[in-house]
């Protein structure tokens, strides 16, 4: 949904109105944190030291203490702690006693507490050891900095340009506002931008600002989320969740969702830096000679951060994802096809798309409903529209399909949602603690406060299957979408909440900003996962526009609004791979655009990119010409049913890599320099990328007119070109270039792989269930291979307690094994098993000769009457040939 028409709302309701962001310079915090690193370079004096008795907890894994900020005329002594956690994980913290007595909350808010688990565990010893080199951490006491080394080798210093700064409490009418000669008072007290000047700021200036060098490491990424390219370049970042419209390439603005995790990369050492806050961040990224720099700062908040280590960046993530929780494994409808527009205008238009699909068969899985279907904008409502919503589920889930539909978090005034949420004081407050009232679509709204438990009460009673919620919530094959949470409010400062707005247990908006949207699509999931709980529990789907470190556990999310061009197709790429660097894999763009109305070659090229998407869902605004698959006509229409099928063919590797997610945290579009960190090339790649841990590295064509496209491999194995899924020629270079027409889809599988496949055409991916199998073995430069296929009943939480299976397939020494673990009754057929590049006289199992066909140099083994549930071997007579490139 989107702001191009809040753009047009604001010029007809109200008056042509600009929205602006703060940028540093206008954001009072970051204004004066950036002076004060200028005057610090000049000064160079530090004014934090560690003075007191240092407590050394029992386990020797925690250090704590006070440290002193010095002022001109007095101390402020600072609570820290650094504890050495298990995993080998560093982490500090840095609080501040403030005894003030106000009518808000005025303890720093610690995010934490929404992100970490409660008790996170220590290590027995305060030296950390990464693999077998020695490591160490210093801490230096005098100016307060922290050394880390590995290897003997200093790697990351932390305090080292003295950028520490922890405003602590002041009062205004003190006339002595206690500042350091290296501060300045800007905007203090006020906000003087032009939006925010109502801004109360009752607590004054209360931001934390602190450096992390990087040595040696030039390869920086994460920090989602931004319209940029994988790698970070030399920027000012903001992490500060809004409704951008008309976002632009290559910007550094703040955008829909943020995830204050950096990860830095270099052969033999990844490391991670998670900054646990939740307030209006800046993170000011340069890369001198000497490494990477990088400059935290937040408006407010407990200073809190993790470091996380590893050799590789997988490594990584899995670390960061033990901590904040593992990408949730959705059921496998949610990897099919995602068929929505603003919007399907009724009952008979929806079903007619429906069918229409069946009609051109093309394959898909849910079809959405945008804000129209509503009531007037009423949430858990339909319109007269939909007289039968219960008949429209009811004919979707005959061929295995879902609905998806949205609600937002704010809520008409008036309605009885909202009078529900005013009275019971579940909505957001304004700094009055009276209901605070703002424009969005259904014009005059509240917004339910989703830190408030009594609203997830509230929402788990709207989302009860109930019989007064008939309607709504009877049916299992009804799911969500979230949306406007950041929260977008049209008539609010920068498009959101006014920062003095009050929330549960007494915070400022200001200090929950980021947390908001994740917290509504936590909530709402809850909900769901709930609603079933007397039949079967199916896992929830939530579609989030707004996310923060976390919402991976409940969510998916897609890149907001933007126009149908060609630049924002190729931008979808990398700003998809830096979100499953962040630990959020479950991403995609709006298939085709959401603005505009795309050109042929265009929308193809967008399906064949969006097949690749975990998250793949055409989408279209409401001022956009229809633009389903068939609309095109051919020969797009078969190209796009072409690249849609392909998808389906793959659903077993792209669950293989959801499940990996959800145990490592790994992404599921994995950038090259995950697969290798060998060659440096890899860290600069941005528009290729593994399908998880297939070996299938695709590169999309994203460029109007392109006839040729260079695949770079990240490493010295053999690959094995595989366009739309065919397999041709065989490559053992750095790079190739391969000539490409509209049909093609330039991808290639890495040699050592073996992928499972399921070659039938359905309606929907459910009704693949029982489907065949065909595996691709692909050897590698030594003639092996491995893969491996999970497999639940793919849509219950049953997988949690031991109820799936996995197939492991092996090829060595000429020989085929499966080797099954885990109990799952699933007992498919393997229809077909291909072996590239491989010759036979004679293949077995248990002693039977099996039927083979050499094809092109491959070797075709039709119907072993093997299944995937059952361990066997087969072997290949006749020593594996092969071919010397
Ligand atoms: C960002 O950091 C670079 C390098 O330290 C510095 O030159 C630049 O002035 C900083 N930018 C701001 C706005 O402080
Ligand atoms: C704001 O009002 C709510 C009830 O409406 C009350 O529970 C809460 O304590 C109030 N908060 C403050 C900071 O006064
Ligand atoms: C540290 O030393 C160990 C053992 O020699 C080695 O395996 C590891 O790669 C080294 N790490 C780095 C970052 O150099
Ligand atoms: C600020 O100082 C004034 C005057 O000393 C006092 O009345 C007020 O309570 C103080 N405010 C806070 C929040 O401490
Ligand atoms: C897992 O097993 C436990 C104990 O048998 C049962 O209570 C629970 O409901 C099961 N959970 C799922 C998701 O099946
Ligand atoms: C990436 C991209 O295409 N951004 C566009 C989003 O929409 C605005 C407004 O139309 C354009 O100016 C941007 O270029």
């Amino acid at each position: 949904m989107q702001i191009f028409a809040i753009f047009y709302w604001f010029c007809l309701v109200i008056s042509a109105k600009q929205y602006l962001f703060k940028s540093c310079e206008e954001n009072g915090f970051c204004k004066r944190n950036i002076d004060y690193c200028r005057n610090k370079l000049q000064t160079k004096i530090s004014n934090y030291f560690i003075e007191d008795a240092i407590e050394v907890g029992s386990e020797y894994a925690v250090i704590s203490g006070l440290l002193t900020k010095k002022l001109p005329n007095s101390d402020v002594k600072l609570p820290f702690q650094l504890s050495f956690l298990e995993n080998d994980n560093i982490r500090f913290t840095l609080d501040e006693n403030r005894n003030v007595d106000l009518n808000i909350n005025a303890n720093r808010f610690k995010a934490s507490e929404h992100v970490l688990p409660h008790e996170l565990r220590l290590k027995d010893s305060t030296s950390i050891t990464i693999h077998d080199g020695a490591e160490k951490i210093l801490l230096l006491y005098k100016d307060f900095k922290i050394e880390v080394f590995v290897n003997e080798t200093l790697q990351m210093t932390i305090n080292e340009d003295k950028f520490l700064n922890l405003e602590h409490f002041r009062n205004e009418s003190d006339n002595q506002q206690q500042l350091l000669p290296e501060e300045s008072d800007f905007n203090m007290f006020r906000d003087n931008f032009k939006d925010s000047t109502s801004d109360k700021l009752p607590l004054g200036p209360e931001s934390i600002g602190l450096d992390f060098n990087f040595v040696d490491f030039h390869n920086a990424y994460g920090i989602p989320e931004h319209s940029k390219g994988l790698k970070l370049e030399e920027e000012i970042y903001r992490l500060y969740n809004v409704d951008i419209f008309e976002y632009e390439v290559d910007s550094n603005l703040p955008m829909y969702g943020s995830i204050p995790f950096l990860l830095v990369s270099k052969p033999r050492l990844s490391m991670g830096l998670f900054w646990i806050n939740s307030a209006d961040t800046y993170i000011n990224l340069s890369k001198p000679k000497s490494g990477a720099k990088t400059h935290w700062m937040s408006e407010n908040g407990v200073l809190d951060f993790i470091i996380f280590f590893g050799e590789s960046p997988a490594e990584v993530n899995k670390k960061y994802g033990e901590i904040t929780g593992f990408p949730t494994l959705p059921q496998l409808f949610a990897l099919g096809y995602h068929q929505c527009r603003w919007n399907y205008n009724d009952q008979k238009d929806l079903l007619e798309i429906n069918s229409l699909f069946d009609e051109h068969q093309i394959p898909y899985d849910s079809i959405w409903l945008d804000i129209e279907y509503t009531d007037n904008k009423q949430y858990f409502t339909w319109n007269s529209n939909f007289p039968d919503p219960s008949g429209m589920l009811d004919e979707l889930d005959l061929t295995g399909r879902n609905l998806i539909i949205i609600i937002d978090p704010h809520i008409k005034k008036g309605s009885k949602v909202s009078n529900h949420l005013q009275k019971n004081g579940l909505t957001l407050m304004n700094s009055e603690n009276d209901t605070f009232y703002g424009h969005c679509w259904p014009g005059e709204s509240l917004w339910v406060d989703s830190f408030n438990p009594g609203s997830q009460e509230y929402w788990d009673e709207l989302h009860r299957l109930s019989p007064e919620n008939k309607v709504f919530f009877d049916n299992t094959n009804i799911h969500l979408w979230n949306d406007m949470n950041e929260i977008s409010v049209f008539d609010g400062p920068e498009t959101s909440s006014p920062r003095d707005n009050l929330q549960y247990g007494g915070y400022e908006e200001r200090s929950l900003h980021n947390l908001n949207g994740r917290k509504f699509h936590d909530m709402t999931y809850s909900s769901l996962s709930k609603r079933l709980e007397s039949t079967q529990r199916q896992r929830p789907f939530v579609l989030t526009r707004s996310f923060f470190a976390g919402s991976q556990k409940s969510a998916a999310m897609w890149t907001g609004d933007n126009m149908s061009k060609w630049e924002y197709l190729k931008l979808s790429i990398p700003m998809l791979l830096n979100n499953g660097v962040a630990g959020m894999p479950f991403g995609g763009a709006d298939v085709g655009g959401f603005f505009g109305n795309p050109s042929k070659d265009l929308l193809t090229r967008w399906y064949q990119t969006g097949i690749w998407y975990p998250f793949f869902r055409g989408h279209a605004h409401i001022d956009s010409r229809r633009r389903e698959p068939w609309v095109p006509g051919e020969p797009y229409t078969s190209i796009i049913r072409d690249a849609i099928n392909l998808r389906y063919t793959l659903l077993p590797e792209f669950y293989n890599a959801f499940r990996e997610s959800s145990i490592s945290g790994m992404p599921i579009l994995k950038p090259l320099f995950y697969e290798s960190q060998k060659f440096s090339k890899n860290y600069d790649i941005e528009d290729e990328f593994f399908l998880g841990n297939s070996g299938i590295l695709v590169k999309p064509v994203t460029e109007e007119t392109t006839k040729e496209v260079t695949i770079v491999f990240p490493d010295s194995e053999i690959y094995y070109d595989f366009t739309n899924g065919k397999i041709s020629s065989r490559y053992h270079t750095q790079s190739v270039k391969v000539p490409v027409t509209l049909s093609d889809i330039p991808m290639v599988i890495k040699g050592g792989s073996i992928i499972s496949r399921k070659m039938r055409y359905r309606r929907s991916s459910k009704l693949m269930n029982h489907d065949p199998y065909t595996l691709v073995v692909a050897p590698s430069s030594t003639n092996s291979a491995s893969g491996s296929l999970y497999v639940d009943d793919y849509e219950s939480f049953d997988y949690k307690n031991g109820s799936f299976l996995v197939a492991n397939f092996e090829l060595k020494n000429g020989k085929l094994t499966n080797k099954v673990t885990g109990t799952f009754n699933a007992p498919r057929r393997i229809e077909k098993i291909l072996i590239l590049n491989t010759h036979a006289t004679k293949v077995e199992h248990d002693g039977a000769s099996l039927r083979f066909k050499s094809i092109d140099g491959n070797l075709e083994i039709q119907n072993p009457g093997l299944h995937i549930n059952e361990d066997w071997n087969i072997v290949i007579k006749k020593d594996l040939v092969h071919d010397e490139l």
